[in-house]
């Protein structure tokens, strides 16, 4: 989608962070980062919000979910116990906060999470 920020980067006419990258995923750090840890994990396909991605491709749902693991890892956020840990975050709606129209998944971590979200 010409309009869309995140196809924008994965067609590379916008430069991103990028830290990990598969045939059908891209992970790349926030511009305002939340949390000492806080990477984008989007598929290169656009998909409008994470339900939209379900019931189109599940199985890139689950592509999209172990790149997200697999940053917290490389992130140093994954350990054998439960901590440090990491948040996984996606908006749906302008009301949850939802500022861009292609799924992303944050990954948030590196400073202890508070509950509940704002
Ligand atoms: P949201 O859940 O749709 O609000 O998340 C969109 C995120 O995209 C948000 O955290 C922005 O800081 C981030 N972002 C970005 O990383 N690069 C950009 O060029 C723009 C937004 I615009």
């Amino acid at each position: 989608m010409d309009d869309c920020l995140f196809c924008r980067i994965v067609a590379g006419e916008i430069p991103a962070d990028a830290v990990r990258e598969t045939d059908r995923t891209l992970a790349f750090r926030d511009i305002d980062p939340q949390a000492p840890t806080h990477v984008l994990v989007i598929p290169r396909e656009h998909h409008r919000n994470v339900a939209a991605l379900a019931a189109a491709d599940p199985g890139l749902l689950a592509e999209l979910v172990d790149a997200a693991h697999a940053v917290a890892q490389q992130e140093g956020l994954v350990t054998d116990g439960s901590d440090p840990g990491y948040r996984l975050v996606t908006n749906t709606g302008p009301q949850a906060g939802q500022s861009v129209d292609h799924v992303h998944l944050h990954v948030l971590g590196g400073r202890r999470m508070t509950w509940p979200p704002g």
